[in-house]
This record gives C-alpha cells, sequence and structure tokens, in this order.
C-alpha cells in the first residue's frame, strides 16, 4: 500500500478554493478534488460548500452518495491521510454559558455564535421544500437550555382557567397530533439587503432566515380548551415562556393574540415533531410553539410555560424588539410604545441561484427562488422579471 502524507484538519481547512486546490475529508483519507469540481453532477457550488472539511455531514444529507460507485470515484482523488492526533474532539470549556450547545452542520453560514445565529446557503435552501432539520436557520438570542425530557413540564395557566402541568407523554397522549407544513421567518431576514439602502441595526441576515418544515404537535387550541381558557370576549393574549434565560435569570417571551390561538385555521402548534423526528435542540426540544404565518419570534422554542393574559407578553422581545417604525424614525427617537407588536409578516420573495453579481454562462439558464405569502395564507402567483420592470 502507498504510504500517504499526513495533515492536520487546520491544514485541510487551507483548501477551500480551485486556486488554493479543493481538499476534503472522508474518514480519515483526505482528497484533492479540485478536477472533480466542474464535473459533480451536483453542481460545482454544492460540492465546495464542503472544500476543507468533512463530507459526511453533507452526505448524510444527500443520500446519493451513499452508493459504491461514488466511493470508488472519491478514491482515485486521494492525497492523504489525516494525522492521528488531530481526530481528538476539543474538549468542553465549563465556564462558557455556551459550551452546552449542539453541534452543528459545517454548511451553515454563522451570522453569531454565541448566541447561535446561521442561515443555510441560499443553494441549498432550494435543494428540497422542506428544509432539513441540519440546515434549518437558527434564530437563538441565549444559550441553548438543557432539558431533561423525562423530567419536562409544560404549564398552562389563565384567570378562571384549571391550570395544567403536562408531562411530555400526557401533551402527545391527551391531545390529537396534528400536522401542519409551515414556514418560519425572522424578522431580520434579508437584513444586509436593506442595510445596503440604508445601515440598519441587527444581524446581517442574507436571504436564508426561513426555512420550511412539516411540524408536528398538539393544537394550542385543544390545550387551551382542556385548561378551560376558551370561553372569553375581549383582548386576551396568550403568552409562551422559554426555558432559556439570561444571566438575571428572566427567560425568552413572546405572546399572540387568543383570538389566533383558538382559531382552528390558524393551527397554531404545540410541536414536538420537526420533520419527522423529535424537535432538535436548536428547534426548542421539546416542544415549541410553530404560529404559522406569523414573525418567527412568537414561535417560542423550548416552551416552559402558556398563559392566557389580558396583555401582551412584558418580555423584551415583545415590549421593546420586533416592532416596524417608519423610515424616519430611528435609534435616537425610537418609542418602541407607539408601535404595536408585529404579528403577520407581508410577502416576502428571492432568488437563490444564480446569487448577486454571479458570472452565469450564455444561453439557458435555470433560476431557483422562494416566494411565502406570510399571514399563513397560500402563495397564489409568483412574477419574475428578467428586467427589473
Ligand atoms: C450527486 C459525487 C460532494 C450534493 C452526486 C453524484 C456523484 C457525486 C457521483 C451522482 C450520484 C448518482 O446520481 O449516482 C460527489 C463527490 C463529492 C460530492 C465525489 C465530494 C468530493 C457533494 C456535496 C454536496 C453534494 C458537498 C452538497 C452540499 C449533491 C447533489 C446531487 C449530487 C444534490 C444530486 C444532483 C441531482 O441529482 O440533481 N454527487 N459529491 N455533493 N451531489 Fe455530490
Ligand atoms: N424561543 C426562545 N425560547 N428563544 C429564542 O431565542 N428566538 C425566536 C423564536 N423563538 C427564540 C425563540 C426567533 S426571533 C425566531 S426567528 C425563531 O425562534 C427561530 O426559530 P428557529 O431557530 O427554529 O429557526
Ligand atoms: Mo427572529
Amino acid at each position: 500500500a502507498p504510504q500517504y502524507p499526513r495533515y492536520t484538519r487546520a491544514e485541510v481547512a487551507q483548501h477551500r478554493t480551485p486556486s488554493d486546490r479543493v481538499w476534503v475529508t472522508h474518514g480519515t483519507d483526505v482528497f484533492d478534488v479540485t478536477d472533480f469540481v466542474e464535473m459533480h453532477p451536483g453542481g460545482p457550488d454544492k460540492i465546495l460548500l464542503a472544500a476543507g472539511g468533512a463530507l459526511e455531514p453533507f452526505w448524510a444529507l444527500y443520500a446519493v452518495h451513499s452508493q459504491p460507485h461514488v466511493l470508488e470515484l472519491l478514491r482515485d482523488y486521494k492525497v492523504g491521510e489525516l494525522s492521528p492526533e488531530d481526530a481528538a474532539p476539543p474538549s468542553g470549556d465549563t465556564e462558557d454559558p455556551f459550551s452546552g450547545d449542539p453541534p452543528r452542520h459545517p454548511a451553515l453560514r454563522v451570522n453569531s455564535l454565541k448566541p447561535f445565529n446561521a442561515e443555510p446557503p441560499p443553494e441549498l435552501l432550494t435543494q428540497s421544500f422542506l428544509t432539513p432539520n441540519e440546515l434549518f436557520f437558527t434564530r437563538n438570542h441565549l444559550p441553548v437550555p438543557a432539558v431533561e425530557p423525562g423530567s419536562y413540564r409544560l404549564r398552562v395557566e389563565g384567570p378562571g382557567g384549571r391550570s395544567l402541568s403536562l408531562s411530555l407523554a400526557e401533551l402527545r397522549q391527551r391531545f390529537p397530533k396534528h400536522e401542519v407544513t409551515a414556514t418560519l421567518q425572522c424578522a431580520g431576514n434579508r437584513r444586509s439587503e436593506m442595510s445596503r439602502v440604508r445601515p440598519v441595526k441587527g444581524l446581517a441576515w442574507d436571504i436564508g432566515a426561513i426555512s420550511t418544515a412539516r411540524w408536528g404537535g398538539a393544537r394550542l387550541r385543544d390545550v387551551l380548551l382542556a385548561a378551560g381558557l376558551g370561553d372569553r370576549t375581549g383582548e386576551w393574549h396568550v403568552c409562551f415562556e422559554g426555558l432559556d434565560a439570561d444571566a438575571s435569570g428572566t427567560p425568552y417571551g413572546a405572546s399572540i393574540p387568543l383570538e389566533r390561538a383558538l382559531s382552528a385555521e390558524a393551527e397554531v402548534l404545540l410541536a414536538y415533531e420537526m420533520n419527522g423526528q423529535e424537535l432538535p435542540r436548536d428547534h426548542g426540544f421539546p416542544v415549541r410553539v410553530v404560529v404559522p404565518g406569523v414573525v418567527g419570534a412568537r414561535s417560542v422554542k423550548w416552551l416552559r410555560s402558556v398563559a392566557v393574559s389580558p396583555s401582551e407578553s412584558p418580555s423584551h422581545w415583545q415590549q421593546n424588539d420586533y416592532k416596524g417604525f417608519c423610515p424616519s424614525v430611528d435609534w435616537d427617537s425610537v418609542d418602541f410604545r407607539a408601535a404595536p407588536a408585529i404579528q403577520e409578516l407581508p410577502v416576502q420573495s428571492a432568488i437563490t441561484e444564480p446569487r448577486p453579481g454571479a458570472a452565469v454562462p450564455a444561453g439557458e439558464l435555470t433560476v431557483k427562488g422562494y416566494a411565502w405569502s406570510g399571514g399563513g395564507r397560500e402563495v397564489i402567483r409568483v412574477d419574475v422579471s428578467l428586467d427589473g420592470i
């Protein structure tokens, strides 16, 4: 057998572009696939997403690679092996409140590591209608809480109701499982484009702070009715609290109007499944709210409590964030009390392929993108313009 040179992962990571050569690893083998990039049946852009790192997390998502001929093809490009000492996983730092955060997919474009905020690359977002759980955009304000599913309880309460404390098993057994395909979008989606018009404060999201999943769980409506909280008139709200909390112990929180929560058509869920799997930790394990058509901020993850109240959630994120203002308002003149909290979001659309400024071949071109109606409504029509008119 030939003797191969040894490389560290850091050395492999320096080979991410055709001009620096494109290296990838599979198991403990290192490959130089530069000459295969243009021949890749899935396109050069996709293979480059794995450049400088391991193939396994990508191939786990695209099962077309789990065929013998793919590994055979790869063998021709082997140039080395990983140095043995490099395989040791990095040791956890216990002082860091984020040290318990889960592992993430390397394809995610990270806008902030702590707290973790990341989006899928555009060309993977439209690779499939349902976003794979590993690629679903993540918007965390705080460290991911570690929840022990056996001792988890969801509190449901409100004036004049019967308080409930539901275990995961009770939530699954007492209420019919309802499934909904819904898109979540962060209010900051495409902020980097807005900032090109005028600088905006906040994370510089590209077009990927939006993702779609098939959610499964109990209808919030059914749970509220079981708690005797369904029969009120006038303005009421349903306030949610998460198990994630800041250094002072204040949890993430948000609310939606009770009317939406009770509406059968609005299909608000207390979800425990995402694309047929249990919720991943980043997306709210073991239970999250899913409010179709409404700004992502109200779909509270790691749900600890549901409380019906005459007022909106007192949370910072309901009162002093996630509100819309006219263009003349800036950070010096803004009065958050003057504006209502965002609930429904308006229409949204973006082209994912080709990317702005990309050089494209002459002739026929496939253009991909997404369109979303907001408000939980269906898309009726999509118009595409080639000349901006
Ligand atoms: C398809 C090889 C990396 C996404 C394929 C096929 C081969 C291949 C041989 C065709 C399989 C068949 O139909 O029998 C490779 C090799 C890679 C690599 C050798 C790395 C050295 C990646 C990465 C991604 C990806 C990193 C995603 C980020 C895809 C997709 C298809 C595909 C989506 C299906 C294309 C279609 O059917 O339209 N790849 N691949 N590949 N690959 Fe890869
Ligand atoms: N729920 C809790 N408990 N903590 C959070 O930080 N972020 C909210 C919402 N729910 C958040 C939360 C925001 S702003 C958005 S856009 C969505 O979760 C993102 O959901 P995702 O990370 O599953 O995509
Ligand atoms: Mo968000």
